[in-house]
Order: C-alpha cells, then structure tokens, then sequence
C-alpha cells in the first residue's frame, strides 16, 4: 500500500487531548493517526537568523517532519499573501484584501523551498495530499523538480465567487498552479461551481461533469479531477468526550453559576469570518424583544486568540470587547452577566461537555469553507435532551445540517427569532432534529472524507497510467 504524505501549512502540535484550536488539525490528524504515514510542514518556530532545518519525529505510526520559516518568509508566505491576501478574498471581504507584490513572491519562493525540502523525503510510491490556500503552488513546483508522484489538493476554506477571486491581482497564476494537481477537493457543491465558473469562464478551459464522481477539467494544457468531499469528525468520539467532560470539576462549577438558567454557546477562532460582532447583536436583539429572557438566559463565547500580529484580528478583538461591554453594561443584573466572552483556549473535553449542557448552540460565520464546530456541537449532545443548533447558511455545514436552525447572520432580527425558537423548543422536536443529524454525522465521518479522496487521488493515477499504455 503507498504512504500517506500529508502537507499542510502548520504541522500541529498534538497533545494528549488532540490538537488544539483549528479545523484542519483536527480534521488531518484525525485522518492521518489510522492509516500512519507522514505530515509534513512548518513547525510553527519563526528564526531570527540562521538555515532552518527539517526535524523528523515518529509518534506511533506517523511521523512529523516539520521545519522553521525564518522571518521574512513568515512575514510575506504566512502573515502577507496567506493571511491578509488569500483568506479575506477566500472568504468574501474584498474590503480587507491587501496586496504586496513582494509578499506574493514570498509566497511563491516559500512554496517551492518547502517542495525542495520535500522532495528528498519523498519515495516512489508515496500519495501526497496538500491542504490549503498557503499551498496552492506546491504542486507545480514539486512537478518542476521532477515528481511524478500523485499529488491531491484540498481546500479549507470557501471558494471565492469569481467576481471576488478577480480582486486578487495574480489571480490567474493561482488558478493555473491548482491545475497542477491530479485531483481537487473542495468543501461543498456551491464551491466546486465556484471554481468550475472560473475555469470556463476566465481561463477557458473545460469542465466534464460525471454523473458520479469528480468532473473532468481541462485547463492550462492540463487534465485533472475536481469534485466536493466535506469533511467530518468522529461523532461518537465526541459524544465520549462530552461525557466524561461533563463529570469534570470545571464543567460542574460553571454549571453551577449558571443556577439553572439555560445556555447558549458559541466557540470559534476570533476571526472576523466568523461573524462574532452581529451574533453579540443578534442576543442583545433578544434580550431586547423578549424580557422574559433577561437573567434566564447567558450566552458564553469562548474565542481564543488566532493570527494576533495582524491588524484585521487586532481590529476584530477591540470590536468584540467592545460590544461585550456595552451589551452587559446595558442588561447585567448584580448575579448575572449575559455575555461571558473568553479570549483563551480550553481543552476539547471541556468544550465539548460545555456544548452537551447547552441549550442552543450558537454558530453563525459570515462565510465558513465547512465548521467544524456545528458538527461538534451536534455530536457531544445527549440524544433524550438534546440542545438546538443555530447555523448560518453560509458555513459549508449547513449543506449537510437540514435539522440546524438556518439563519442569515446579516439578519440580526433572524437570528434573534432563531435562538428565541431554539431556547423554547420542545423536546420532541428537538430529538427529531437530532436524530436527522446525527445520522449525516456518522455516515460522513472523518475517515469518509479521508478514504473518498484518496480513492479518487489513486484511482485517477491508475487511470491515467492505464491510458499513457495504450
Ligand atoms: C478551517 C476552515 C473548516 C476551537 N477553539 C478551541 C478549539 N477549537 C477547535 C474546534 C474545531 C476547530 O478548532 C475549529 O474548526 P472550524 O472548522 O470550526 O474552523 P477553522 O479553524 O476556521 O477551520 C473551516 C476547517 O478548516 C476544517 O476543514 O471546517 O471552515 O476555516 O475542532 O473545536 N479546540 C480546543 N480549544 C479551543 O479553545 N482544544
């Protein structure tokens, strides 16, 4: 059977608990820990001086190779053209696009170092599976050092709306480098057409739709596959989790000060993708409208720190401690807060045991490739009293989640009816929806995502070996 080289930007740092805050972690090494292999990356480590050297470490049958990123690649690969190029126009908000020239050509000569640091790791047989927009050229420049190995690409995050993806001036060198891949994956169907749109419609290639499986694209005197793979989680690995949580000291404390009021809860990266700022609107235009709910209801938003030597996250957490304070300044009683929003991290049992004791859970981004947190959310529930899942339609999930609660988190007033809905539904109902997702949950788990792409990735390669014979 061929290795699994998995390469992501980050490799992450995996403690007893998992890995820590952030989507692809969770989702790579949930994926790589069953079939072993190796996950190769930056190592999280910026050096001052000096040549970064790869360092490589077993831990049961994967192993890390990872390595340093000195400054200035830092600077234009993570926190220019990723960061502050790619991931707003990826996710809708041409109004914080920055563009430097020099942080593009950071991007692409940190590409193709990480592919030459690769390459001597690399065996003939190995599957490589790159994540996400830091790497859309790792294929074209592993390819310009002579692999001929299958190489597959999966996308995070949303694809852009070709109209938003034309705001990024080298657009078109993007999209060309993505066609250097065998096969591609996006999150969702509405992002697979995103990218389709484009090809036909900027590049003027082709696309071949199959009645089953990935489309055919042929674009920049390339063939390649494409087709939509959402990821999932381990559901019952969560609701384990959840439990046992649950019985912990700090879950039971907090529940305790809570005395009895019910819950509404949110976790996400403070990231202005994830709509933080109308959600706070949206339960302050509760508190507002229905009274009833003021010091019955608390609403806990746990959003640790991500991205913090960005001035677009620096500017997302002043508003956010903003809204915050005014909001409880305007509706706290002497034995209630009705936001506690936590800037800091907590472990994944904690999390997950604070969602099962929730009565709604509250997931609302302006734009999200799929949301992770939706679908844990759903999970850590206890089947008889199960809570409510709030979900905006633009999360990848809610393609998946017809039992959530759908809203439009532009809409204050919508999600204030929404969590209104939520916190009185009866449990009847709430079981039914439950039971709906869960179901999805299970039957599109993590290992789902892992094994349909990588069928795809290698049945392709044998196809094409196939044709090249003939
Ligand atoms: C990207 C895409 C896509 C959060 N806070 C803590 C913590 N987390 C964990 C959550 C969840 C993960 O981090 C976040 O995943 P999401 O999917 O919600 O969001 P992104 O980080 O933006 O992920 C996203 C994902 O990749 C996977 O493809 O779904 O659309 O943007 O697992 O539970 N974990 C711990 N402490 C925290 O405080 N331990």
């Amino acid at each position: 059977m061929s290795r699994l080289i998995i390469v992501s930007n980050r490799v992450a740092p995996i403690s007893e608990g998992g890995p820590a805050a952030g989507g692809l972690a969770v989702g790579v090494y949930d994926a790589l820990k069953e079939t072993g292999g190796m996950w190769f990356g930056w190592s999280g480590d910026v050096l001052a001086s000096g040549q970064p050297q790869i360092q490589l470490e077993e831990r049961g049958p994967v192993t890390f190779a990872t390595i340093g990123l000195v400054r200035r690649d830092y600077d234009q690969y993570y926190r220019g053209f990723s960061n502050a190029t790619l991931w707003p126009a990826f996710h809708y908000r041409a109004d914080l696009i920055q563009y430097d020239r020099h942080d593009f050509e950071g991007y692409w000569r940190v590409n193709e170092w990480l592919a030459q640091q690769l390459v001597p790791l690399l065996r003939e047989d190995d599957v490589i599976w790159v994540h996400d927009y830091h790497l859309i050229p790792f294929a074209q420049a592993l390819r310009a050092q002579g692999v001929k190995n299958r190489i597959g690409f999966f996308l995070h995050i949303p694809f852009p709306a070709s109209q938003v993806l034309l705001a990024v001036p080298p657009h078109r060198l993007l999209v060309e480098a993505l066609c250097s891949f065998d096969l591609l994956g996006f999150q969702t169907e509405p992002d697979l057409r995103a990218f389709c749109d484009y090809v036909v419609n900027e590049a003027h290639g082709e696309v071949e739709h199959a009645a089953k499986g990935p489309s055919t694209i042929r674009a920049f005197e390339r063939t390649l596959r494409a087709a939509a793979y959402p990821i999932g989680i381990y559901p019952d690995e969560i609701a384990q989790l959840a439990k046992a949580g649950a019985r912990g000291k700090l879950v039971r404390t907090m529940k305790a000060t809570l005395h009895e009021r019910k819950l509404i809860m949110s976790v996400d990266r403070l990231d202005y993708s994830k709509g933080l700022v109308e959600r706070f609107r949206a339960f302050e235009r509760l508190l507002d409208h229905a009274p009833a709910y003021r010091n019955n209801v608390s609403f806990v938003q746990i959003a640790p720190p991500t991205r913090a030597d960005m001035h677009a996250y620096q500017d997302i957490r002043l508003q956010l401690e903003g809204e915050s304070g005014r909001i409880n300044g305007r509706f706290a009683e002497l034995d209630w807060t009705p936001i506690r929003y936590i800037h800091r991290q907590y472990e994944r049992q904690v999390l997950a045991a604070l969602f099962r004791e929730s009565h709604v859970g509250y997931v609302t981004p302006l734009r999200d490739g799929m949301n992770l947190v939706a679908k844990e959310y759903v999970s850590a529930q206890d089947p008889d009293d199960p809570g409510v899942l709030v979900l905006s339609c633009f999360a990848g999930a809610a393609q998946e989640l017809e039992g959530a609660l759908i809203v439009n988190p532009i809409d204050i007033d919508g999600m204030a009816e929404a969590l209104a809905t939520g916190l009185a539904m009866p449990a009847a109902e709430r079981r039914a929806r439950y039971r709906d997702m869960i179901a999805q949950l299970r039957e599109n788990n993590v290992s789902v995502w892992r094994d349909n792409f990588l069928r795809d990735l290698q049945g392709g390669g044998e196809k094409r070996r196939a044709m090249r014979a003939k």
